[in-house]
């Protein structure tokens, strides 16, 4: 029986339609699944909606809806745009689904009767934008930031789960199982969050309740209280997993949800799985660690400029406008551009120099031109080679050495990488071509033995990217393979038959242009016209005026325009910026949290507004004294404040 590999996008939210951030996600799991197919695995391919929660209700009542209205709305959307790319889930499932509803019931009730989940009076810090509750150490870290005022104290009774409990196994799995998280450098920020600086103790129970909303699957026997949207959306990985498919090999995520992935649902999972006999304090049991995904792949973010394209900032590239320039190029294109784990500004022009250079002028041009010169020179029939120079020999090799390279950037989710090589061997072929001028040797018969080596190494090369290409490009390497003359379906191959050696059939048909030039000008000037109109300011959540002060309280805070001498990133973090800043008075150490939305050398040489008398505080080790003035909108991004050209180090600000 062949490898089971069960593979799961996150389940979006339906309160807007789907952007090329999900589309992203989508297609890159739909790439992963079609690529473990042709590694002869028996594949299953998850993704859908999570229907529940604050995000949806409000959204409804905005829109003056019931929010059941909203979401048989919307999550068709997403099902018919996967559809309409022609993906190959399996299965879409929707929270609302009654299946799923009553296995979160099901767990809930399991969960409270082991004593993972208890009820009680809960009196704390409430994150209005994360829909969660937050830890002491959050809430520094959100004050630091300038974004203290998203946080409101809330005093209801909740039902927790016993999340404290889990950080001995968690902490195991971190250490033995590393690659749990993918890329590596994301498990740091996982293990910060479970022990910050190697500290236990720290990891408080989550609460898996609400009262605030009532649009949510009803706490068994205390219906007041609705699931908290994260348990009840994990779960649906359960919930829609075919029988003997569990538990899932890959689950991509963007790293916005990379926690909820990587600590909350392996807890839920060691809790649902463990016996009860088991010492939460001695050894991670390896039966449980088997029931738990083997890795949560976090990518990186698509930006709009340096901001995140996000469906609540009205920034959205919407999928329509990449797919204009065909399925299989928008797909190479994410691919190929996305460094997996990091972030990746858009522009369409960027999209449209890829797809000239890569695959009217790479892939394209190579395609037309070797399979016109089979035509021309061979009838279409494909030569056997008879004889190697070296040159000959040398592309021999690298054609020989591309699969196993390809493959192997491929299992180590390095996409770019892998394409960036299959390109490069393709362009190795140009110069090839260039270099053994095949239209010269066609001119003196005695030269036919090394036309028809020139010949076949082309049509092997094609054949191998139409192969390796396949899961990225679905249709593009169709029509090569069909031009090729190679029947049946090219995703119906299997890698490990793919043999170079073995003479080629032929003949090859016509050349169907695989990808037609773009005239940059003219598609950029036609997508503007099409832009949906930016939201208005007016649709940002404006947060409420704070209480009245009196001016003597306002004085008492020291503020004075600082410049910035030096800044770097605190090493381990993605948001700390370490700055050395000249506050006329002298030079001082401060760290911000301001590393997501600004780059050390675009900080260096800038005048800001410190606040000066501010108690020293650590942040990861370091002393920081003081604070940059940052305004903020509802995507917690902080903008620094700017002065005035001409106001000088320590001047005060009042
Ligand atoms: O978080 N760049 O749903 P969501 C790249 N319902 N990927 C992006 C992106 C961007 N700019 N924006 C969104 C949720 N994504 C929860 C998930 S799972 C049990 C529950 C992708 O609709 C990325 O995969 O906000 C991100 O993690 C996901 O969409 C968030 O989708």
């Amino acid at each position: 029986m062949s490898k089971r590999f069960f593979i799961t996008t996150p389940m979006y939210y339906v309160n807007d339609q789907p952007h090329i951030g999900h589309t992203y996600t989508t297609v890159l799991v739909d790439v992963l699944a079609r690529h473990h197919r042709m590694l002869g695995e028996d594949v299953y391919f998850l993704t859908g909606t999570d229907e529940h929660g604050q995000k949806i209700e409000k959204t409804a009542a905005e829109r003056g809806i019931k929010p059941r209205q909203l979401v048989d709305e919307v999550a068709p959307n997403f099902e018919n745009l996967w559809k309409q790319m022609e993906l190959t889930q399996d299965h879409f499932v929707r929270t609302t689904h009654k299946s799923h509803i009553e296995l979160v019931q099901r767990r809930f009730r399991e969960l409270s009767a082991k004593g993972d989940i208890y009820k009680a009076e809960y009196e704390g810090l409430y994150s209005v934008s994360d829909e969660a509750f937050v830890t002491e150490m959050q809430a520094k870290e959100l004050q630091a930031q300038g974004l203290a005022h998203t946080l409101t104290t809330l005093k209801e009774a909740s039902y927790f789960f016993r999340l404290s409990a889990y950080e001995n196994w968690l902490i195991q799995l971190f250490d033995r199982y590393p690659e749990f998280v993918k890329p590596d450098f994301r498990l740091n920020e996982v293990k910060q969050f479970v022990a910050p600086n190697g500290e236990r103790g720290n990891l408080q129970d989550l609460s898996i309740s609400r009262t605030s909303i009532t649009w949510g699957i009803p706490v068994p026997g205390d219906e007041e209280h609705v699931v908290y949207v994260w348990f009840d959306a994990l779960l649906s990985y359960m919930s829609a997993c075919r029988d003997g498919y569990w538990p899932p090999q890959i689950q991509v995520v963007g790293k916005d949800i990379l926690r909820f992935h990587a600590v909350y649902w392996p807890a839920f999972l060691m809790s649902i799985f463990r016996k009860e006999s088991d010492d939460l304090n001695g050894e991670l049991p390896e039966r449980v660690r088997q029931q738990l995904p083997q890795s949560i792949l976090a990518h990186g973010w698509w930006l709009m400029g340096d901001t995140k394209i996000s469906k609540s900032l009205g920034n959205i590239v919407r999928p329509r406008e990449l797919l204009h320039f065909g399925h299989s190029a928008a797909r190479y294109f994410m691919l190929r551009d996305m460094q997996i784990g990091h972030d990746r500004s858009f522009t369409f022009e960027g999209f449209m120099e890829r797809l000239n250079a890569d695959l009217a002028n790479g892939l394209g041009n190579l395609a037309s031109r070797s399979i016109s010169m089979l035509h021309k020179y061979r009838s279409g029939a494909v030569p056997v080679p008879a004889a190697w120079d070296t040159a000959d020999s040398e592309i021999k090799d690298l054609i020989g050495n591309t699969p196993s390279e390809y493959l192997a950037r491929m299992e180590q989710n390095n996409f770019s990488g892998a394409l960036e090589y299959l390109w490069g061997t393709l362009r190795a072929l140009d110069s090839y071509i260039v270099k053994s001028e095949p239209w010269n040797l066609a001119k003196d018969a005695s030269n036919s033995v090394k036309l028809d080596t020139v010949l076949a190494q082309l049509y092997r090369a094609l054949r191998m990217t139409a192969v390796l290409a396949a899961p990225v490009m679905p249709d593009m390497c169709q029509l090569l393979w069909e031009s090729l003359g190679l029947p049946g379906r090219v995703e119906n191959q299997r890698f490990a038959d793919i043999n170079f050696d073995e003479p080629a059939p032929g003949p090859v048909k016509d050349p169907r242009p695989l990808f037609a030039r773009i005239d940059k000008d003219t598609a950029i000037a036609e997508i503007e016209k099409q832009q949906p109109p930016q939201l208005p300011a007016s649709k940002l959540d404006v947060p409420e005026l704070r209480e009245t002060t009196d001016y003597d309280t306002f004085c008492k805070t020291d503020l004075r325009i600082g410049l910035i001498l030096e800044a770097e990133r605190v090493p381990k973090s993605d948001k700390l910026i370490r700055m050395k800043v000249d506050i006329g008075l002298e030079k001082r150490t401060i760290v911000g949290g301001i590393g997501k939305a600004y780059e050390p050398d675009q900080l260096t040489g800038r005048k800001v507004v410190v606040v000066a008398n501010l108690a020293p505080r650590k942040l990861m080790g370091i002393e920081s004294h003081g604070m940059l003035l940052c305004a903020s909108d509802n995507t917690s991004k902080p903008y620094l404040i700017a002065p005035s050209d001409d106001a000088q180090p320590g001047f005060i600000v009042k």
